[in-house]
């Protein structure tokens, strides 16, 4: 049907990452430019039959958050018990509108609806894998027993959950392929460069959505 380089099969699943409210302009955590994903994301969910979208979910008073950390300001970093966490503004808390996924996605077909960072005490950027490294998601598992072999990801942001998700993704064994123009990044001190730098070194391929076919 089209000419396109890589075309969405039956063992590929899209994977969109937090386009939720709070990263979105006028969210507690906007990323710059966060609303130019939703169209080629809605392009893409047209391209692929199986869609699965994640939702940062954090109870009030995460660990994460700068305000738990008396004396600590937002994107300062902090050392947890599992090694150096950046601290946030409060962002997506579970049930508040802020955590609400776009209802400018247009992603009916969407399969499963991941929530992480649930853990009062664990951030969790990835999809797959808390921050401790070791806490799975249970991704994994679902992606597995669904037949999937390849990711797609795309969402928010580039340089946080979606280049975490993808490293993850890999070390999990699936192919990645992250769709860069269907992602923005919070690129603070360098953190785009750098997440682009470990996503090449774990195998993570990186595509425009243009070269995608369905
Ligand atoms: C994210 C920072 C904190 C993300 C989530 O979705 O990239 N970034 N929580
Ligand atoms: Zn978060």
């Amino acid at each position: 049907m089209t000419s396109n380089a890589l075309q969405a099969s039956e063992t590929d699943c899209l994977l969109v990452i937090d386009v939720q409210a709070d990263f979105l302009p006028g969210g507690a955590l906007a990323v710059p430019d966060g609303d130019a994903v939703i169209a080629p994301i809605n392009a893409l969910g047209r391209l692929f039959r199986h869609v699965v979208l994640t939702q940062d979910w954090h109870p009030a008073g995460h660990a994460s958050f700068a305000a738990s950390h008396p004396g600590r300001a937002p994107f300062e970093t902090a050392t947890l018990p599992y090694g150096p966490q950046v601290l946030w503004p409060e962002h997506c808390v579970q049930g508040t509108p802020g955590a609400a996924l776009s209802p400018a996605l247009a992603l009916p077909h969407a399969q499963l609806v991941i929530r992480k960072g649930y853990r009062p005490g664990i951030d969790s950027y990835s999809a797959f894998r808390e921050a401790d490294r070791e806490t799975s998601t249970g991704l994994a598992g679902y992606l597995r027993e669904r037949g999937f072999t390849r990711v797609f990801l795309c969402g928010l942001a580039t340089d946080y959950c979606v280049a975490w998700s993808a490293i993850d993704a890999r070390a999990a064994g699936f192919q990645a392929v992250v769709v860069e123009d269907a992602c923005r990044a919070i690129d603070r001190d360098g953190s785009l460069e750098r997440a682009w730098g470990d996503m090449a070194a774990a195998g993570v391929e990186r595509e425009e959505s243009g070269a995608i076919g369905g």
